[in-house]
Formats: C-alpha cells, sequence, structure tokens
C-alpha cells in the first residue's frame, strides 16, 4: 500500500512512516477516518481535511473518499458540519451526540446527522495538496467533483457568516475556532451565562477517556452548551446573529484558512479549466481586511476581534502566527510574525528542541497539560511551516519540521503534546498527527 517513491530514507523515519499509516488503517471507517477511535468516533470536518492530505501519500483513493464524504454532508446554505455523526456508532459514545444537535429537524441539513457549527475551512488547501501529492486522472476527477462544493463552503462562510461586514467571517461558538479552549476565547467565554443549572442534565464523554487536568472545565463544557443551545434554538440560521448570539468572534486561523483556500481554489481552477481569477481577487480582499481588522501594531501579532466588545482579544496565542498562510500577506506583517515566532513566546528556531505551543509559554496562563492552553499540536505546526515554506523562510521551516519528526519519534501519534518534555498527551492514536507526519517525512527541506 506505501507509495515507493515517498519512503523516507532513514530506518528511523521508516519505522515513524510505518506507524503513521498503522495509526491512519486503525483509524479508517469504510469512507472517512475517526480523529480517535476513544475520544473521538466521528467524523471532523478539519480533521478529515488534514487526514486527506496524509491518505494521498500511501491510499489517494482514501484522500477523496475522506473529502467526499464530509462533503456529501454539506448543508443545503453551504456549510460543512464540524462534526458528521457516525450511524453505527453508539449515540452516547460522544457528547454532544446527534440528539443533542437535532439536525433532522431543520430544513437543508443533510440526511445524515451532523453539528450545525463549523470549522477553519482548511478543505480547499487540503485537497490541492492531495492531488500535488499524488496527481492522477481519478484524482482530477475528484477535484472537480469537490470544487463547486468548496466553492459553496466559500460563499456561506462570505456571505451568511460575514456579520461584521468587512469581509472577514465570524465563527459562533469556540468549537468552530479548532482550537476549542484557547486563551483567545476567555474573555469572550466569559461574557457568556453560564447555564450552570444544566450542569447535571448531561453527562460528559471526553472524561471517560482523557484526564479532567488536560481537558476544559465544567464551566466551560456549561458555557459551549449554553452557545449550541442558542444557535440551535434560533434553528441554526446565520441572519439574527448579530443581535441575539452570544458569542460572536473574528479569528485569524479561521480567516486566514478562509484566505488559503481561496488560492488553493484558484490553483484547481486552474487544474480542471475553471477561471482563477475571482478567488485571487477574493483572496486578495481577505489579506486586506485581516490586516486591517485583525493585527495589532502595538503587539505586533494578530488577534482575534470580539464583536460584542468590538475589541482585539488581549492573549498572544499561536492563532496569532497563522496568517503566515497566506501568500499574500504583507512584508510587514509576515516579519512581524517572524519576530513573534522566534520570541521566547513560542521558541521558533533553526535548531529548537520541541515545536510550537498552542500559547504563550511567558504567560501567566500557559498551562502545559490542558488541551489548547499550551501543548504542541501537529496541525497547528504543519500550518505555520507551510506559511514559513512560503514566505521563504526556508531554514526556520526546516528547524520546525526537526522538532515535529523528533517530537513523533519520541512519543508517537498522539493527539497533542507537552510542550516542554514532549510526552504525548490526549489520544494516542490519533488522525491528524499521523497523516501530517506522513506529510512531513515525505517533503523534505527544500
Ligand atoms: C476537539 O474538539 C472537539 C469538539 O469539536 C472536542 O473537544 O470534543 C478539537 O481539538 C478540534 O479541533 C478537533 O477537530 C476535534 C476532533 O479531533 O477535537
Amino acid at each position: 500500500m506505501v507509495s515507493g517513491k515517498l519512503v523516507p530514507a532513514t530506518p528511523d523515519e521508516d519505522e515513524l512512516w510505518r506507524l503513521a499509516v498503522r495509526t491512519l488503517d486503525g483509524n479508517w471507517e469504510h469512507d472517512h477516518t475517526a480523529p480517535s477511535r476513544t475520544l473521538y468516533p466521528h467524523q471532523w470536518s478539519w480533521d478529515s481535511a488534514f487526514i486527506a492530505i496524509g491518505w494521498a501519500h500511501v491510499h489517494p483513493d482514501r484522500a477523496w473518499t475522506e473529502l467526499t464524504s464530509l462533503f456529501d454532508a454539506q448543508w443545503r446554505d453551504g456549510r460543512v458540519p464540524h462534526i458528521v455523526f457516525n450511524p453505527a456508532v453508539p449515540v452516547d459514545a460522544y457528547f454532544p451526540g446527534p440528539g443533542f444537535w437535532a439536525s433532522a429537524a431543520v430544513d437543508g441539513a443533510p440526511r445524515v446527522a451532523t453539528s450545525g457549527l463549523v470549522q477553519p475551512p482548511v478543505h480547499a488547501l487540503a485537497a490541492w495538496h492531495a492531488y500535488r501529492r499524488a496527481p492522477s486522472e481519478s484524482g482530477r476527477a475528484a477535484l472537480g467533483r469537490l470544487y463547486p462544493r468548496l466553492v459553496a463552503q466559500q460563499r456561506y462562510l462570505a456571505t451568511h457568516r460575514d456579520v461584521g461586514g468587512a469581509g472577514l467571517a465570524s465563527i459562533v461558538h469556540p468549537w468552530e475556532s479548532g482550537l476549542d479552549n484557547s486563551p483567545a476565547w476567555d474573555a469572550p467565554l466569559a461574557a457568556v451565562p453560564a447555564e450552570v443549572a444544566a450542569l447535571g442534565a448531561y453527562r460528559r464523554r471526553d472524561l471517560a477517556h482523557a484526564a479532567a487536568a488536560h481537558r476544559p472545565t465544567d464551566l466551560d463544557y456549561a458555557r459551549y452548551v449554553a452557545i449550541v443551545t442558542a444557535y440551535r434554538t434560533a434553528g441554526y440560521r446565520d441572519d439574527g446573529l448579530a443581535d441575539e448570539h452570544p458569542f460572536l468572534v473574528e479569528c485569524p486561523l479561521f480567516n486566514a484558512a478562509m484566505g488559503a483556500a481561496e488560492h488553493a481554489l484558484a490553483g484547481i481552477a486552474g487544474e480542471i479549466g475553471a477561471d482563477p481569477g475571482p478567488h485571487t481577487e477574493r483572496a486578495a480582499r481577505i489579506t486586506t481586511a485581516l490586516v486591517n481588522r485583525l493585527y495589532d501594531p502595538t503587539t505586533g501579532t494578530f488577534h482575534p476581534r470580539d464583536l460584542r466588545t468590538g475589541r482585539l482579544t488581549p492573549a498572544r496565542t499561536v492563532l496569532g502566527l497563522t496568517p503566515l498562510l497566506l501568500p499574500d500577506l504583507p512584508a510587514r506583517q509576515v516579519e512581524a510574525i517572524r519576530v513573534e515566532a522566534v520570541s521566547s513566546r513560542f521558541g521558533l528556531a533553526t535548531r529548537m528542541p520541541r515545536p510550537l505551543p498552542s500559547h504563550d509559554r511567558t504567560a501567566a496562563d500557559f498551562e502545559p497539560l490542558r488541551y489548547w492552553r499550551g501543548p504542541s499540536w501537529m496541525n497547528i505546526n504543519w500550518l505555520v511551516r507551510h506559511g514559513l515554506l512560503g514566505h521563504g523562510h526556508t531554514e526556520l521551516a526546516a528547524g520546525l519540521r526537526a522538532s515535529m519528526i523528533e517530537l513523533a519519534t519520541t512519543a508517537g501519534c498522539h493527539e497533542y503534546f507537552h510542550p516542554e518534555t514532549g510526552v504525548g498527551l490526549g489520544s494516542p492514536a490519533f488522525g491528524w498527527t499521523a497523516a501530517l507526519l506522513l506529510d512531513v517525512l515525505a517533503t523534505p527541506d527544500r
């Protein structure tokens, strides 16, 4: 199954490669890959995108099946749900399960049960990467079928979700950021009335598989539930968001992904005989809006903007580095991100002991064990590496790559990692860690 030309060179890397393939194989579920058999037994949106990039190296047909099954669950309005529930998995295996979301009651939702939220739109980027890793006639045909769905996903975000009216998409829940428990959300989340009384009304399933000290608190969960309840009560409609919704934020990563998606769509359009022009124009508008709205010249980094207060949120998290994904980011911001990344907050270097943490190492609320509040994650490091390569910072990208490989060599394919000791945390056999490891192993430094 393993494709010959991309098998890595050294015995250690060869072993790592085989571990990653075994991990993906173990989580493969007929038309998608579960992020984790224990913690996350269904299909997750941005996980599938990252996972498709890994499959492209060893089993390209699975890359296309993965993305296609996800987009088969796209809603009529264009949103791609953040969870697609596997009907074969018991309904109480994950909270909040299909009954909580109640998507079946919504006009325009697919037949399969899904959540009503979205996640960062990294799918066009993933599809374009997957295709270029393994170009083929069948891959081009799959790209051609995905293209209108990817365009509809972008249209949904650029219209329904441009609540601020400035050309950026808003997220309506921390879960939409993908960095669910990041300190970036502390300020906007604190303003959400927590339904503490509702705490006893549901049972968290995550604590059956992970230590409580590594996961969000019960109070965070009460607020997560309260925000979903508000959105669900509104029928997951976006027209009332500005007036009533309790959490409304413009996130740098989410919008950088949306801009990078337009660049990827321009590439895809060129490949399948469509017009790349509109995508390049939209990409330029997103980059300008991102710089105008989310870059803070005082801190020299990007921050989320809370639309409820109109203010940038203060935490300096790894989200601030992710606009590097945009090939047309102006030189001033590229340099500011480089400075932020090489500072002691994040420790990027040509030789670095560990990959980037998810939060500023020097911050008082840095928590090396709690998810998204300090630990290192393979997907974020992959995105930043991609950005560094795109902006010609090849030596820093090489340092990052080496640290990612070393981490997995020691700790395997965990969900996340202690940012100082490198110990594996969360789920031990995690999909995107395995997939992106394959991609990093297969793409040596240039
Ligand atoms: C985590 O999020 C889910 C909710 O969507 C959870 O905590 O239950 C996040 O790390 C998210 O980014 C990821 O997509 C998901 C599945 O891996 O897990």
